[in-house]
């Protein structure tokens, strides 16, 4: 596993992929290649890019990818898809836009969905992004979905987060107001020619004129082109890519890139704690039972769940 470690880092495209998926597996082993790469992580400038599915998202990033390539950068994608795990996360869509980029060995396109349901998902994309940070791309786009139960914290792990927001899908002022208004560093309207678009920017426009940016950094609201229109689509995405660029400055300018790094590595020792002594408990729990058990007596009212875990606690943490 180590030595899977070590060839990412040397550039060895199998071997990455290889060991994406063995994170999507999550196979235990993969934690020795991760401490291998681990000190040699931090260099890349990850952009999250998160949006409703279907909000154009990949669309985005693969033009993205051209505009990044046009500045003589290396670029990894990471795109996550709970929701599919039938496909291993790609749709044939997808699967067909990276072969667009697959004779170019500046790019490097996985897809990570985590099968299974124990989480895990938070962890799975951390080591995810060490993997293509230690091949050496310059800037990692990790696709991941807004919406629903298992939405990842991207601003956790992302030093730009980029919100993609579409006309007609529920992306109204409302939505924008929970919760996504703290997260996003660059708005995206996306489908221009559709009926709304225009409404749309300007809410999220009125609405980012109302916030207060202690940060110095007030959200730009970027629309894009439509896709159906090549020429201005693509310079609508590489102007983005300047936003994307322009934000990263001011977090260095600012020394703000290292509060993000900060979240970062508290979220992944969270992470790594959480499989550590939370996973095996709860593994060995449902192999015995157990945990059929405790939501048997919980139902009845014979107990209530604190107690049951402090039970648990004091029979698994013993110097607790
Ligand atoms: N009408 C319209 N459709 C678009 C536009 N951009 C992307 N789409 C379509 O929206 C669908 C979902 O796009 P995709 O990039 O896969 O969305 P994702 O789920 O957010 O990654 C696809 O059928 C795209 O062709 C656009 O500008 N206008
Ligand atoms: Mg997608």
């Amino acid at each position: 596993m180590e030595e899977l470690g070590k060839r990412a880092m040397a550039g060895d495209m199998r071997a990455a992929s290889r060991l994406i998926r063995n994170i999507e597996d999550n196979i235990p082993d993969t934690h020795k290649a991760i401490k291998h790469i681990f000190p040699h992580t931090g260099k890349a400038h990850v952009v999250g890019l998160t949006g409703a599915p279907g909000a154009g998202k990949s669309t985005i990033t693969d033009e993205l990818i051209m505009a990044i390539r046009k500045k003589n950068k290396t670029v990894g994608v990471l795109a996550v898809d709970p929701t599919s795990p039938f496909t291993g996360g790609a749709l044939l869509g997808d699967r067909i836009r990276m072969l667009r980029h697959a004779e170019d060995p500046g790019v490097f396109i996985r897809s990570l969905a985590t099968r299974g349901a124990m989480g895990g998902l938070s962890k799975a994309v951390g080591d995810g992004i060490h993997v293509l940070d230690v091949m050496g791309k310059d800037v990692i786009i990790v696709e991941t979905v807004g919406v629903g139960q298992q939405e990842v914290d991207i601003i956790n792990h992302a030093h730009t987060v980029i919100v993609v927001l579409v006309p007609g899908m529920g992306d109204d002022v409302q939505a924008i107001k929970a919760g996504l208004m703290e997260i996003a560093d660059i708005f995206v309207i996306n489908k221009a020619d559709r009926d709304g678009a225009k409404k749309l920017y300007k809410e999220t426009k009125n609405m980012i004129g109302m916030g207060k940016w202690t940060s110095g950094w007030e959200p730009p609201v970027l629309m894009i082109e439509s896709v159906m229109e090549p020429h201005s689509f693509a310079r609508s995405v590489a102007e983005l890519y300047d936003k994307i660029e322009a934000h990263y400055q001011h977090l260095v300018d600012k020394n703000i890139l290292v509060d993000r790094a900060h979240r970062k590595v508290v979220t992944e020792l969270n992470d790594a704690l959480k499989a550590a002594i939370l996973d095996p408990v709860l593994k060995k729990l449902m192999a015995d039972g157990e945990m059929e058990g405790m939501i048997a007596k919980l139902k009845t009212k014979a107990t209530d769940p604190y107690s049951l875990a402090e039970e648990v606690a004091q029979k698994y943490m013993k110097d607790i």
